[in-house]
């Protein structure tokens, strides 16, 4: 293994785990912090890591505190994260300010990656991606988690992309950016609340030793970049499409009444939707975040057992 960067404090959990070779998966802190509300943020944060425990591998969620990358988190930490106001949204253009001025910051998928690759670790668990916003041709919209899944070599677990965002241009993005996208059982492409997008899946797999052997063929070929692993919901945990697609319209729309845009349209979006769906989104994005991690765990033994 390459040894974690210098600026990073891991724990000693971690560090021995990724030492010894041992599977670690990272998970991010935006979700915690802007992407669901106390207390069920710190529920679900605690709850993923004993599911990634329960699955013979270590967590370390992300985060910067008072200035530091952290890589792997105590309790206090993420009860922290999920109640203080002064915990930035932080992706990678955000890591070098946070770090200088010494505050905390609440890493998104992009910034985790990175952060997760400097340590050396492979597998990382989240929700949703970012991706390319309806009305982008406009707006410009396009999250840097799509950047850096371009150049950061991880293997990223997610429900795919959740249809506040344009489902057909950020999987056109993702083939210009020669990100491999393999869906995890299915031929469709997932709609992180339901499990149909109405979109095929650019490639299946069915097990987690293919998706080790595709990072490993992927990386040994010195092709640098993300895996995205794409994994439905449940089908009893689903909000089915029809259903959900009618409130993430209100949502949009809602935001551009209130002239949200910028960093905080997904936050917003996201606390819209619970609102609207009076918590029932809330339950479906714990429940596919829980089943991430089983897959994710299972993804970071078979990549461990290779080598
Ligand atoms: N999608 C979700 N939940 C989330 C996010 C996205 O369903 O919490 C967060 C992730 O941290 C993701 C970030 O990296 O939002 C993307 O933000 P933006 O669209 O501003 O790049
Ligand atoms: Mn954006």
């Amino acid at each position: 293994m390459t040894s974690p960067h210098p600026s990073l404090t891991l724990t000693d959990e971690v560090a021995a785990a990724l030492h010894d070779g041992r599977p670690v998966v990272a998970l991010e802190s935006t979700i915690i912090s802007h992407g669901m509300p106390y207390p069920q943020n710190v529920e679900m944060a605690n709850g993923v890591e004993k599911i990634i425990r329960d699955h013979g591998a270590v967590p370390a969620t992300i985060a910067v505190l008072g200035g530091r990358p952290r890589i792997g988190l105590e309790p206090a930490d993420l009860e922290l994260l999920a109640t203080s106001p002064d915990v930035a949204k932080v992706s990678v253009r955000e890591l070098p300010i946070v770090i200088a001025e010494g505050r905390h910051g609440a890493t998104t998928v992009a910034a985790t990656m990175r952060l997760a690759a400097l340590a050396g670790i492979s597998v990382f668990v989240t929700g949703g991606l970012g991706g390319v916003h309806r009305g982008a041709p406009d707006s410009f919209d396009i999250s840097a988690d799509l950047t850096e899944l371009s150049t950061t070599s991880v293997a990223v677990v997610s429900a795919g992309v959740k249809s506040i965002l344009d489902i057909g241009l950020t999987l056109e993005k993702l083939e210009t950016l020669r990100v491999p996208v393999l869906a995890f059982g299915t031929d469709e492409f997932p709609a992180f609340f339901s499990r149909s997008s109405g979109f095929d899946a650019p490639a299946r797999v069915d097990s987690a030793a293919e998706v080790a052997a595709i990072m490993a063929a992927k990386w040994g070929l010195g092709i640098d970049g993300a895996v995205s692993v794409v994994n439905p919901i449940p089908a009893q945990d689903e909000i089915p499409a029809a259903q959900i697609d009618g409130i993430i319209e209100q949502a949009v729309r809602d935001m551009q009444d209130q002239g949200i845009h910028g960093k905080d349209a997904t936050p917003y979006l996201l606390g819209r939707i619970v609102e609207l769906t009076d918590g029932a989104s809330l339950r479906a994005n714990i429940a596919l975040v829980n089943n991430n991690a089983r897959v994710g765990a299972q993804i970071a033994a078979a990549y461990a057992a290779r080598d």
